[in-house]
Parts: structure tokens; sequence; C-alpha cells
């Protein structure tokens, strides 16, 4: 009895003890750090910071964010990077940049990997996305927690010059996302890819570093890229979508409660990003042809077979995968 009676009592000293922390952790005041490429007003920096409004009046102003958008913290590398270390808690960024620290991501960076964006997004709704997810975040290396997905629609290349099949990309230096894959997928499709950060890319297309890059309409219209490239060829090449992470290290400070509060309004973000992507992409189109833009018609088959053998190279090892994506119906 007597020594029952210890054990218990050491038990609930233990419980107190490890109580006494984790209420102090779930109470504490914290502003969370956000960062985004693009600016206030873009869809997936409004969807964080409608996030952050509800996380501030949830909890009487103890959790809020604070967001850096335009690139104020850097690129997309850099803040991953800071994610990592807990300098950033939360960060939008591609898949992109993210299939060199995720191996698996890189399915999404294949050439014409999604029929269209409905296929991307039956993807990325439904098990294979939850999948995907779940492996970013217990992957130790990656540090990071994902929060959800995003929208990015369909990159396609602009340039001062038409491109309808892939001998018309022949000598011109078009700018990819920092990652191995977009690289040789821009040179199987007749062009010279040419790996840059998006901070550097306006003042690379004004000088003539490269000669053009490729994006969705959105980006095309906010980052004024249209002002130097006015053919846009529909080559449709990439669907990737946009996922928003947490610092592993900030998310481990956070309470369970709070870490729920996070997750229910990221599911909420996502949602809302989507409509209000689908609006911007209508209103960009309608301004980049307001502005002289032309949207110029592809032989895609031909971009299609030239890229081949990228997906074969980076997809081989992902084969199972590949197939349950060409199986979202
Ligand atoms: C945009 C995307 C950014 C960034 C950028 C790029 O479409 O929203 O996250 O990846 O493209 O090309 O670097």
């Amino acid at each position: 009895m007597y020594s029952r009676r210890r054990i218990l009592g050491a038990a609930v000293a233990a419980a107190c003890v490890a109580a006494v922390p984790t209420a102090a952790v779930a109470q504490q005041k914290m502003v969370l750090k956000a960062s985004d490429v693009h600016p206030l007003g873009y869809p997936t920096v409004e969807a964080m910071v409608r996030m952050g409004n509800k996380l501030e009046k949830a909890t009487n102003g103890r959790l809020s964010i604070q967001m850096f958008p335009a690139m104020q913290l850097g690129g997309e590398k850099e803040m991953i990077e800071q994610a990592q270390v807990g300098a950033l808690q939360i960060a939008r960024i591609s898949v992109g940049p993210m299939g060199p620290i995720v191996d698996e991501l890189n399915v999404f960076n294949l050439p014409f990997i999604f029929r269209d964006e409905q296929h991307m997004r039956k993807v990325i709704d439904g098990p294979i996305g939850k999948e995907l997810l779940e492996k970013v975040t217990n992957n130790p290396q990656s540090r990071l927690v994902v929060l959800g997905w995003m929208d990015a629609g369909t990159r396609n290349v602009y340039a001062k010059k038409p491109f309808t099949k892939p001998a018309d990309l022949k000598g011109q230096k078009i700018r990819m996302m920092g990652n191995p894959i977009f690289v040789e997928t821009m040179n199987a499709m007749g062009g010279n890819g040419i790996s840059m950060g998006f901070s550097e890319l306006f003042s690379a297309m004004q000088t003539g570093v490269v000669d053009g890059a490729e994006n969705n309409p959105p980006t095309l219209v906010t980052h004024k890229h249209y002002e130097v490239a006015k053919f846009y060829s529909l080559t449709g090449h990439l669907i990737i979508p946009e996922i928003f992470v947490f610092s592993k290290a900030s998310w481990d400070k956070l309470g369970k409660a709070d870490q729920d509060l996070i997750r229910k309004y990221s599911r909420e973000a996502q949602m809302e990003q989507r409509e209000l992507w689908d609006k911007m992409v209508g209103e960009s189109e309608a301004k980049l042809k307001a502005a002289g833009v032309q949207f110029v018609k592809v032989d895609k088959k031909s971009f299609y077979d030239a890229t081949k053998p990228v997906r074969e190279k980076y997809g081989a090892k992902h084969a199972a995968l590949i197939k349950r994506i060409e199986d979202t119906k």
C-alpha cells in the first residue's frame, strides 16, 4: 500500500512538473512571422492575412500573424531555410523548391504530370495529397510541419517571341525555378533552362540576362513581367501546387489547443485561397489581353513528347505513385 501510494505520489508529481511548462507554453503570446514572395492582395497572401485575423480574434490577441509579403524576407529558398531554424514561422512556397528537400514531392514537379488543373485538384484533395503532406511533416530532414495546399494554376512560357513547338525555343534562355528537374524540362522543351531565384527575375528579364520565363497569369500580371514579354505561349508544361508550412521548431513550442486552432484555420485558408485564385486567374487574363499580351496556341503534344525523358528519369523511382495519379479521375 505504502509503496503504491509512493508510486502514485511520484506519478502525480511528475505529471505536475510536465503540466507546468505545457500550460505556460500554451498561454505564451506569440507573433507568428509569415512570408510570401507575392504582395498584399495576392490570393496566397490574402488567405494568410485572413487566417491571422481569425487567429487573433479567437485568442484575444495572444496569437497573431505578422505578414512579410513581396519577398521582404528573400526568395523561397531563403524562406524555407528561415522556417527550418525557427526564424520564420509560416512560409508559403511553391512545391518546386521543396522537391530537393522531400523527394516524393518532385512527382508534382514533373512536366505534364497532371492532365489539367481539375486533375491536380482531385489529387491534392484526395488521399495522395494527404499522404504527401504527412511525408513532409514526418521527414526529420524537412524540419517543417505542412499546414496545407494552395493553388498556382498552370505555367506557360512568356518571352518577346511566340513558341509553338520545341524548335522555336532554340537558343532562348528561359528562367526556371531552382530545381534541376525544371532546367532539364526547359532544355527538353528546346530552350536553355536557367535556374534563378524569383527575386532576381524582373531585372534579369529587363537586362536580357534571360529571354523569358514561365508562370501563371496572376504572377505575370502582379510582377509586371508582361511589360517586357508580350507573348504568352500556352505550353501548360507545369501545374505545380503551392504549400504553406510551419517551422517545426516553433510548432513544438505551441500548446495542443493552439496547434488545433492553426490547423482548423489552415484548412479554411486553403479553401479561401482557391476561391480567390479562380477569380484572379480570370481577371489577370483579361488584364493581360487588354495590355496587348498575345496568348499563343501551341502544339502541346510536341512539348509533351519532348519532355518524356525527364518524366522517365525522375519518375522511375516513383512509378507506383505516378500510376495512382494517372488513375485519379
Ligand atoms: C509563382 C509561385 C511562387 C514562385 C514563383 C516562381 O507562381 O506562386 O511561389 O514559385 O512562381 O516562379 O519562383
